[in-house]
């Protein structure tokens, strides 16, 4: 019975791997997803965790969505979204992110945000790490995150020009 479970289990794993395969590989276009601005508030010596916002442009006539992420200054990356609950704003981790075909959606302070939990280090104003974003359809994507201010609202960043590719 065990031995059956586990193949089965294989054979699904191999399906996803299939039915996932088209994503990418359909146009041979260029990738649809572009994330521009990202960014981090710089945080305290005492913080135990960060966050990171940008804007995600689906350039594509499919919906898409994140579904996880990941970098290495913290231990565990959450998807997230604030919600007003009996009148206080308060973080909810969520499952995934939604980016609709030919749309943006702008991850900002008081909204969506990808969050860092048990940092590793305090999050420094000025430096830069990578950040993998794991799309349904478009697959991973890696962005560089701009440390910034504490207090930085991210305010005029969101132009065409600034790819992070400096
Ligand atoms: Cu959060």
């Amino acid at each position: 019975m065990k031995r059956f479970v586990a193949s089965t289990a294989a054979a699904l794993g191999a399906a996803a791997l299939i039915a996932a395969a088209p994503a990418g590989a359909e146009t041979g276009e260029e990738q649809p997803m572009v994330v521009k601005n990202a960014w981090a508030r710089a945080t305290p010596a005492s913080a135990r965790a960060g966050a990171a916002f940008m804007t995600l442009k689906n350039t594509g006539d499919k919906a898409d969505k994140v579904v996880a992420a990941d970098a290495d200054v913290s231990r565990v990356v959450e998807l997230h979204t604030h919600k007003k609950v009996d009148g206080v704003m308060k973080m909810r981790q969520i499952p995934d992110i939604p980016v609709p075909a030919g749309k943006a959606v702008r991850l900002q302070p008081g909204g969506l945000h990808i969050m860092f939990i048990d940092l590793k280090a305090p999050l420094k104003k000025g430096e830069t790490f990578p950040l993998t974003l794991d799309f349904a359809r478009a697959g991973e994507v890696t962005v560089t995150v701009h440390v910034k201010a504490a207090g930085a609202m991210g305010g005029g960043m969101d132009h065409d020009g600034d790819s992070g590719a400096r």
